[in-house]
C-alpha cells in the first residue's frame, strides 16, 4: 500500500513482515491494528494527517512525518517500547511517548480485593491499563503468587481487556487465628515487565496486597425469636421461629431446642457457615392451658390455647317429628355461653324460608328458643345458629355454623261436629281435619267412639287428604253423649309426622 489517502486501515493483523504499513497517503484512518515484529518498521509514514490510535505497536520501529496525529481525544496507541507509568489511574500512560503519543495504552494488572475464610482464599485481579492484554498477547497466562502464612503458591490469570476482571480462589484449610495473607503480582524491579513477559505493567503499587486476617471460632448467637399465634383454639398449630447468626468465620453444627412447658419437644440440628445466619422455624400443635413456649435457654413466650366451643347436644335432636306446638328447643354447648356478635341473626325458619318469631334465651351453656304463638302444626322448621352468635368468656366461638332441624306435630284443625255440639243428627259423618295430608298411622285400628259409660260404638272409618271420616255402622244412638278417640298415632303425614298428643271429642245426639 502505497499513497493511499482517505482509506480506514481497521482490524489487521500484521506480524513479522519487513513493514507493517508503509504509505505516503494522507489523511488515513489506522486503527485498532496489530502490528508486531516488522523487520524493518511497524508504521512507516511519509506522508502527513493520518490519524493512528487504539493501535498494538509491538517490538518495532517507526517513522512518522509531521502533521500524523498519535492520539485522538480519547485514546492512543500501545507501544511495546513505551515506559512511562500511570499515576492518575487514567489507563494512559502519564507523559506522551517518544514518536509523541499524547494517551498511550498501557497495561496495568491490580490485586482488587482479596477474602480470606478458613476454607479459601480469594483474590480478584483487574486490568486497569487501556490496553487490551488479549491484542497483546491473547494466549497469554499471567503469574500471580499468593503467600499464606508463608506457604507460597503460584497462580495464572488470562489475557484480560482493560477493565475486566478475573477471581483465583486457592483452597486452604486455615484454624482460628491471626493469618498474614499476601498477593504479588510479580514484576521485574528495574524494567517492571510483568514475570516472564516483555509487557510492561505500567502501575506497581497495586501489584502487591496483604491481609492480615484473624480467623475467630465458631460464635452462635440467637436472636429474633417469634412465636405466632399467642393465643386461639385448640389444636392450636404454632410455629416457633428463631435467627442463629454465626459471628465466627467457621462453620458449626448447632443444636436447636423447642421447650415447651420447660420440657424438650422437638429439636434440630442445622448448620450455621461462618459470618451466616440461619433461621430455623419449629411447629407444634397445643392444647388446653397457657404454655410456655422457647427455644433453647431464651425467654419463653406464653401462648394460651382454649378448648373450641361445641355444640354438644340439640333437644328436640336433629330430625325429630311430632313435636309439641310450645315445645321448648334447647342447644347445649362445650362451655359456658354469652351472646355473641350474630347473636341477632339466629334463626328458625321453615323449610320454604319463612322466619318465625323466637324467643331466645342463655343460661349457663345453654340457648333456649321458643316460638311466638307456638309452632304451626306439620311444619319443618330449621334452626340456625351461626358460628359468631354465641361465644365463651374468652371470646372463643363455634368453628362453624350449626343448624338443626324438627317438624313440628300435625294437629286437629277443624272437627264436625265441632267439640260439645249436642242436637247432632244420628246419621252425621263425623269429619276430622287435619292440617296435612294423613295415611293410617300405628293406632288406626285405636280410632274409638264410645258413649260417656264407656260403650264402644261399632264405626267405619276412611281418610282423604287430610280429612278423616267416621260413620256409625247402622246409626248413633238418640240422646246420647259420644266420646270421640283419635290416638296420638293413629294417623301420620308420608314422612311419619304424627300429632303430639290424643284427640278427643265429644257430641251429643238428637
Ligand atoms: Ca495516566
Ligand atoms: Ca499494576
Amino acid at each position: 500500500m502505497n499513497g493511499a489517502a482517505f482509506n480506514s486501515i481497521i482490524d489487521n493483523n500484521m506480524t513479522d513482515n519487513n513493514f507493517g504499513i508503509y504509505n505516503y497517503g494522507v489523511n488515513n484512518t489506522i486503527t485498532a491494528n496489530r502490528i508486531a515484529n516488522s523487520i524493518c518498521s511497524n508504521i512507516y509514514l511519509t506522508g502527513s494527517d493520518n490519524s493512528i490510535y487504539g493501535n498494538y505497536l509491538i517490538n518495532g520501529l517507526y517513522s512518522f512525518v509531521a502533521g500524523n496525529r498519535l492520539n485522538n481525544t480519547e485514546i492512543g496507541n500501545y507501544w511495546s517500547y513505551y515506559s512511562g507509568n500511570d499515576t492518575n489511574g487514567d489507563g494512559l500512560g502519564d507523559v506522551p511517548t517518544t514518536h509523541g503519543d499524547q494517551r498511550p495504552l498501557i497495561v496495568d494488572l491490580a490485586v482488587i480485593d482479596a477474602t480470606v475464610t478458613p476454607t479459601n482464599i480469594q483474590v480478584i485481579l483487574r486490568n486497569n491499563g487501556r490496553a487490551n492484554l488479549t491484542r497483546i498477547d491473547p494466549t497469554g497466562q499471567f503469574m500471580v503468587k499468593i503467600n499464606c502464612d508463608g506457604n507460597e503458591t503460584v497462580h495464572y490469570i488470562n489475557a484480560l481487556n482493560y477493565g475486566e476482571t478475573q477471581t483465583i480462589t486457592r483452597p486452604v484449610g486455615l484454624g482460628p487465628g491471626i493469618h498474614v495473607v499476601n498477593i504479588t503480582i510479580p514484576y521485574n524491579g528495574t524494567t517492571q515487565l510483568l514475570e516472564d513477559k516483555n509487557i510492561r505493567d505500567a502501575c506497581i503499587s497495586n501489584n502487591n496486597r496483604t491481609v492480615n486476617r484473624e480467623l475467630i471460632p465458631a460464635t452462635i448467637n440467637y436472636g429474633n425469636p417469634t412465636v405466632t399465634p399467642l393465643n386461639g383454639t385448640e389444636p392450636l398449630n404454632v410455629t416457633v421461629t428463631v435467627e442463629i447468626t454465626n459471628i465466627g468465620d467457621f462453620s458449626k453444627d448447632e443444636i436447636v431446642l423447642l421447650v415447651v412447658d420447660g420440657a424438650i419437644v422437638d429439636q434440630k440440628t442445622v448448620e450455621v457457615a461462618g459470618q451466616s445466619t440461619v433461621t430455623v422455624t419449629f411447629s407444634i400443635p397445643l392444647h388446653n392451658g397457657t404454655h410456655s413456649v422457647t427455644v433453647n435457654n431464651m425467654t419463653p413466650v406464653n401462648v394460651t390455647v382454649f378448648k373450641p366451643l361445641r355444640v354438644l347436644s340439640v333437644d328436640p335432636a336433629n330430625g325429630t317429628l311430632s313435636v309439641s306446638p310450645t315445645r321448648k328447643i334447647a342447644i347445649t354447648f362445650s362451655e359456658n355461653i354469652l351472646n355473641g356478635t350474630a347473636y341477632d341473626k339466629i334463626t328458625v325458619k321453615t323449610s320454604s324460608g319463612v322466619s318465625k318469631k323466637i324467643y331466645k334465651t342463655i343460661t349457663g351453656n345453654r340457648l333456649y328458643i321458643t316460638p311466638v304463638g307456638g309452632w304451626s302444626p306439620g311444619v319443618r322448621y330449621i334452626i340456625t345458629v351461626p358460628r359468631n352468635s354465641v361465644k365463651t368468656v374468652n371470646g372463643v366461638t363455634l368453628t362453624s355454623d350449626f343448624s338443626s332441624s324438627f317438624t313440628s306435630a300435625i294437629a286437629v284443625t277443624y272437627i264436625d261436629p265441632k267439640y260439645g255440639a249436642t242436637r247432632v243428627s244420628r246419621t252425621k259423618t263425623i269429619i276430622i281435619t287435619f292440617s296435612n295430608s294423613i295415611l293410617a298411622g300405628p293406632a288406626y285400628s285405636k280410632i274409638t267412639v264410645k258413649t260417656s259409660t264407656g260403650r264402644l260404638k261399632s264405626i267405619s272409618k276412611r281418610i282423604i287428604g287430610n280429612r278423616l271420616y267416621i260413620k256409625p255402622v247402622g246409626s248413633w244412638r238418640a240422646r246420647t253423649k259420644y266420646i270421640v278417640t283419635v290416638p296420638r298415632t293413629a294417623v301420620k303425614t308420608s314422612t311419619g309426622n304424627m300429632m303430639a298428643a290424643d284427640f278427643k271429642s265429644v257430641f251429643t245426639t238428637i
